[in-house]
């Protein structure tokens, strides 16, 4: 069979929410969040019991702005309800049940009915054709699959677009990279760190990562930073895009970004409508452009409405530009609870990715261990980072030293830095855990 070309990335035909004006879509907003409102006061007793305490009522949503008035969601509201007390539909209406572990506590269940999977998949297909992807493609999804809703969602939503999935999911990566050598994928869709082992293992192989058939990546699932994003086009020769999601809101596909202009991913506004509150005071609703944590409402979705969803995500709202009327949220920066407060600066790993990557000797694999030693009461941070292969020991020397003041020049923190040998420190399968807190809990 003779190989096929495949579409150029300028020919897509979009969604016609992608086109409307924000004018229309604010209209749209209004109309589906004021159903939202009501549909889950009157189904799911949580929310009527919040709405109640905090003294509002479906019907004061009369224009956009009244969304504040109405109580936030929760991760923990979620937990409570364990396993199904947030569903607005009974259980023989839910196609399709999914859920997080968490690190503590209990999984939170999210479900899905026929039409919120019909609008998952769309939503996906939407996201993967702004990063490039186009019917007929060969998908290879690295997501895992299972609970995690990275691996059926991306699936989803590569099968809604016309693509060829190959369902390889997480993990597995020497026989990733045959795959990938033998079935020949125009596209990867995996976590940014999961994407660097997969590179990583190649050249060890002897495989240049640049010579394979790989020509897009869409990437999401953990933060990652524009260095990161230039390391993997440049190592794997890709365009890779940022592609945002949370399983209380949907999954993957929330937000995803386009090809052409590689600025953030565009929140998909028609089925979501993002806020930007103060962290440490969420009573005050931020303007677009201002840094805060990501809140969303869904519109459309019918198992598991949700209202003012605390997603912990810290970036910020602005001005739609490939898809004019929807807005694009900054980079995240980290979420509020992987903040590292050492000796009173705040610090999160994408900033250490950020410099780490700047410096030509050091590789991108690297974590940071937080410590107390023995006898003070002072916080110890160490940066663990690899080299790269062609660095000598003196290049090292110096390498470590200049990531060091820059980390202090930048961030405001001194910390120890401890340059390991290539590949001495854990790859990634997944979301890569960056973060080892080793002090004495309190
Ligand atoms: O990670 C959904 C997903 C799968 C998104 C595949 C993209 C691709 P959860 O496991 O519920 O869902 O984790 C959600 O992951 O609140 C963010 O903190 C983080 N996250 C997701 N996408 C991005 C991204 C999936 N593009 C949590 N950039 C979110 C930064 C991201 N962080």
């Amino acid at each position: 069979m003779t190989q096929e070309t495949v579409a150029p990335t300028s020919d897509a035909v979009l969604d016609r929410e992608e086109t409307i004006s924000r004018d229309e879509l604010e209209a749209l907003q209004l109309s589906r969040l004021q159903h939202t409102v009501a549909y889950a006061y009157d189904r799911v007793p949580l929310y009527k019991r919040k709405f109640d305490e905090h003294g509002v009522h479906p019907t004061d949503l009369r224009e956009l702005s009244d969304l504040g008035k109405f109580p936030f969601t929760t991760k923990e509201d979620l937990r409570l309800e364990y396993p199904f007390g947030m569903f607005a539909v009974p259980q023989h209406e839910v196609a399709r049940i999914h859920a997080s572990s968490g690190t503590t506590g209990r999984a939170t269940v999210v479900g899905y009915t026929k039409k919120d999977l019909a609008d998952w998949a769309k939503l996906v297909a939407r996201s993967l054709r702004a990063s490039g992807v186009r019917p007929g493609m060969k998908v290879h999804n690295a997501y895992g699959y299972g609970l995690f809703t990275g691996g059926l969602g991306a699936h989803g939503g590569a099968e809604a677009l016309g693509c060829t999935v190959i369902p390889i999911s997480g993990g597995q990566t020497e026989r990733q990279i045959t795959l990938i050598q033998d079935f020949k994928p125009d596209a990867i869709l995996a976590t940014p760190t999961y994407l660097l082992t997969i590179a990583d293992a190649m050249m060890k192989q002897g495989i240049d990562p640049a010579s394979t058939s790989l020509k897009y990546a869409v990437l999401g699932a953990e933060p990652w930073t524009e260095e990161m994003r230039h390391e993997l086009e440049v190592t794997m020769n890709i365009k890779a895009c940022d592609i945002y999601g949370l399983s209380e809101v949907m999954g993957p596909g929330v937000a995803g970004e386009a090809v052409e202009t590689q600025d953030g991913s565009h929140i998909w506004e028609d089925h979501f409508r993002p806020e930007i509150i103060d962290a440490f005071d969420p009573s005050v609703v931020l303007d677009d452009g201002a840094h805060g944590e990501l809140v969303f409402t869904s519109l459309t979705k019918e198992a598991l409405p949700i209202i003012r969803y605390r997603t912990k995500d810290l970036t910020r709202l602005l001005p739609g530009t490939a898809r004019p009327a929807h807005r694009r949220m900054g980079r995240i920066t980290g979420r509020s609870d992987d903040m590292i407060i050492l000796r009173g600066v705040n610090l999160f790993p994408s900033q250490i990715e950020e410099i780490a990557l700047r410096i030509p000797e050091l590789s991108p694999h690297f974590q940071l261990e937080l410590t107390r030693p023995e006898g003070q009461r002072m916080d110890q941070l160490t940066v663990r980072i690899e080299r790269r292969e062609s660095v000598t020991v003196e290049g090292v020397a110096s390498a470590a030293k200049v990531l060091q003041q820059q980390i202090k020049i930048h961030v405001g923190s001194s910390c120890a830095v401890d340059v390991v040998e290539p590949g001495s420190l854990e790859r990634s399968n997944g979301k890569l855990r960056r973060i080892y807190d080793m002090r004495p809990k309190a």
